[in-house]
């Protein structure tokens, strides 16, 4: 296995958006266990592979405490069941260090595949549901930080290049 590098915002490749995956085949399955194993390092509860700089319509996702709840997604399409939204606080691997809070639609239902490509449906509830919402985004080429003020948006903006540029 191995730990990926994670773009981050302003990168502009978070903004491409992700293709379909047609072959379900062992590379892939490296790929997601590479990609889960770099969300449990962060640590983090969400990663898309946009955001390893892979354009492919993959998320993984655990909300768990305590690791025991992998979940794949790829491929995945969600509509909105009702009018009620909620709202949560967010943050982002990309978007490291900044936590603002992003109102969306509380009841999804969720259709993907699985890793064999085998598909599923799913009526996440809760934290879970906010979190497929938000990796769905990413495969848009779309961030949380788009649901802020542009002012707020700004000072995320030059705050993460700065600390760049000390970086480099
Ligand atoms: C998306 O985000 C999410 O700023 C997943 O310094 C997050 O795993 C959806 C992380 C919250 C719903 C609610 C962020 C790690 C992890 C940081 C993450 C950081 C270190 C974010
Ligand atoms: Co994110």
């Amino acid at each position: 296995m191995a730990l990926l590098d994670i773009l981050e915002f302003p990168d502009p490749r978070l903004r491409n958006k992700a293709a379909p995956v047609t072959v379900f085949d062992a590379a892939l399955g490296r790929f997601i266990d590479d990609m889960l194993e770099t969300m449990y390092d962060a640590p983090g509860i969400g990663l898309a592979a946009t955001q390893v700089n892979v354009h492919r319509r993959i998320v993984v996702i655990d909300v768990s405490e305590d690791h025991s709840d992998p979940r794949v997604f790829i491929n995945p399409e969600y509509n909105v069941l009702d009018e009620e939204t909620a709202e949560h606080d967010e943050g982002c691997l990309s978007v490291p260090g900044f936590y603002e809070t992003v109102v969306r639609p509380r009841h999804i239902r969720v259709t993907a595949m699985d890793r064999k490509g085998d598909s599923f449906t799913l009526e996440p509830q809760g934290l879970l549901a906010v979190c497929v919402q938000h990796e769905r985004d990413h495969l848009e080429g779309k961030l949380f930080v788009d649901y802020l003020s542009s002012l707020k948006r700004t000072r995320i903006r030059i705050k993460l290049e700065k600390q760049h540029r000390l970086r480099a």
